[in-house]
């Protein structure tokens, strides 16, 4: 029998946006646990969710009752996870719950039929978990650190913090043998043309955005060894042969030296792979890091822009300005890297001015994408904290996600969504302007017809 059956509550055939996109990655922290628990002579067994039905593992479940199953859990799978958690505990299962959304609702998850929550990095934890499962119970696990479970009473015991793992370099890489990782690529391949895997160099972000979730990791930053992630690459490359990489960091250019040094590495041993990655203007600010980052074979880098008004960004403790922002997008196309641009409608204290600003900005930036959020407030964040006596929901908890959340007295989504039709009519116009003035005159319409609607619904506040 295996020791821990591992998991994740994401099913792409139930995700339309996904299948739009069609650019699915499978869950590195599940990887990284199997990696190092194998290398603790432990038994693991991964059933990757993503390309599958609910059925087929809930079958399993039925057929293999009685084990313990670790649940990778985040922000968009709730409902899919506390299904699994039924079906497992009625097939006799402890179920292990990890990751960022089961760190913010630990006693949400416990009280609805997981036995433990493990908060922060799972590769140790569970080491000790484990053995301390078999022999004790899951209602006995006082001193295991880094966890979180009911004792026989039904009172909730949260043990102590687990420091984190302070040399990276020395955990196994993600255990990528365990899952079908070609299908992955297969589906890139199809749907763009190209076949990509995802790998991290770095755990956390250091930065204090008010609205972004540290759940996992906190405020630390701790960076792998340039030469471990070359030789990651490097396997990535001779085993999976992807056309191109995902570097899943937080703030990938965030060590300038670190990333001279891996690009030299790469360079040295003739690795060159397309790449896409996240970053932060600040961390850009010089021809250098973008001269490297396109001779690495960056296509496109993805910038939290978030808000073209500085009186938004400063609220948001963003550190960045938006002169920052148009420098790094221009100097980026300079250097043939296309720039991917994030959003965001709503954050407390934007006004109509803010939107206008936001407007002028991505005209001035343009970007060759960007993409809309109306914000949420994620539990345990200072934006969370702010708008607390606000903050409500819709449906119940066990149906609907911090996505879901609504702040009583903001806008309504009708005044968002103009606001973006807004916002992509006044970016077309201002793309025709040279080649098509008449069709530049027809977007430019609608966008003062998207204003009208918006200031229309002006009074409109969500409930
Ligand atoms: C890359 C990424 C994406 C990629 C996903 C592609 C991919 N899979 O690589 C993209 C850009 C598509 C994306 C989208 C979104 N993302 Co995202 N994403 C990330 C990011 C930056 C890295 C994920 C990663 O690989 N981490 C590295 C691994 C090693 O860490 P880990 O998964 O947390 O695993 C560790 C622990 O959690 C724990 N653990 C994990 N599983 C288990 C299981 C058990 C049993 C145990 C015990 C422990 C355990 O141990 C692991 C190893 O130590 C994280 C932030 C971050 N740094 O983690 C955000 C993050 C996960 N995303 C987040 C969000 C909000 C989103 C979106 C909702 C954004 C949006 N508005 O659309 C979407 C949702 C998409 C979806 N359908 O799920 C939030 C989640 C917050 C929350 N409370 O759940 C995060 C934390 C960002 C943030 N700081 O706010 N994301
Ligand atoms: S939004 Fe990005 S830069 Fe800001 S705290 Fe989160 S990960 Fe760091």
């Amino acid at each position: 029998m295996t020791d821990v059956l591992l998991t994740h509550g994401y099913f792409l055939n139930e995700d339309e946006k996904e299948q739009a996109i069609m650019k699915p990655y499978p869950p590195l922290g599940l990887l990284y646990i199997s990696a190092y628990l194998r290398r603790g002579g432990f038994s693991v067994a991964l059933f990757d969710s993503t390309f599958t039905r609910r059925a087929v593992l809930f079958e399993r479940l039925q057929r293999e009752a009685g084990g313990v199953l670790g649940l990778y859990t985040n922000l968009m799978t709730r409902q899919p996870v506390l299904d699994i958690i039924r079906v497992a505990k009625a097939n006799g299962w402890t179920v292990v719950l990890g990751g960022p959304e089961s760190a913010n609702y630990p006693v949400e998850y416990l009280r609805r039929g997981a036995d433990v929550v493990v908060i922060g990095e799972g590769e140790e934890t569970l080491s000790e978990l484990l053995p301390a499962l078999a022999t004790r119970g899951s209602q006995r696990l006082h001193g295991v650190v880094g966890t979180v479970f009911q004792d026989e009473s039904g009172a909730i015991v949260i043990n102590p913090e687990r420091p984190q793992i302070a040399n990276l370099d020395s955990i196994p890489w993600p255990d990528r043998a365990q899952i079908d990782l070609s299908h992955y690529i297969d589906v890139w391949r199809q749907h763009h043309g190209m076949g990509s895997v995802n790998l991290i160099t770095a755990r956390g972000c250091p930065y204090k955005c008010r609205w972004c979730s540290h759940a996992v990791f906190g405020f630390s930053h701790r960076r792998r060894s340039y030469l471990d992630c070359a030789d990651e690459v490097e396997h990535i490359k001779t085993v999976y042969q992807p056309d191109q990489v995902w570097y899943a960091d937080d703030v990938f250019t965030i060590h300038r030296s670190w990333l001279l040094k891996f690009a030299a590495e790469l360079k040295r041993r003739h690795l060159r792979l397309p790449f896409e990655t996240i970053s932060r203007a600040d961390r850009m600010m010089r021809e250098d890091i973008l001269a490297t980052l396109a001779e690495m074979g960056c296509y496109r880098i993805w910038i939290g822009s978030e808000s073209g008004s500085q009186r938004i960004l400063d609220a948001m403790e963003r550190g960045v300005t938006v002169e920052q922002v148009q420098w790094v997008t221009k100097a980026a196309q300079r250097h043939g890297i296309q720039v991917g641009m994030f959003l965001m409608w709503g954050y407390e204290g934007e006004e109509l001015a803010d939107i206008a600003a936001t407007i002028e900005h991505v005209k001035q930036c343009n970007p060759d994408i960007f993409f809309t959020t109306v914000a949420y407030p994620i539990m345990h964040t200072p934006y969370y904290d702010t708008v607390a006596d606000r903050v409500g929901l819709l449906e119940d908890w066990d149906t609907s996600t911090d996505r879901h959340h609504v702040i009583r007295g903001r806008h309504s989504r009708a005044y968002y969504k103009y606001a973006d039709q807004w916002l992509r009519h006044e970016v077309a116009a201002f793309r025709l302007e040279a080649a098509d003035p008449i069709a530049a005159l027809q977007q430019r319409h609608e966008a003062q017809q998207a204003q009208c609607a918006m200031l229309a619904v002006d009074a409109e506040v969500e409930a």
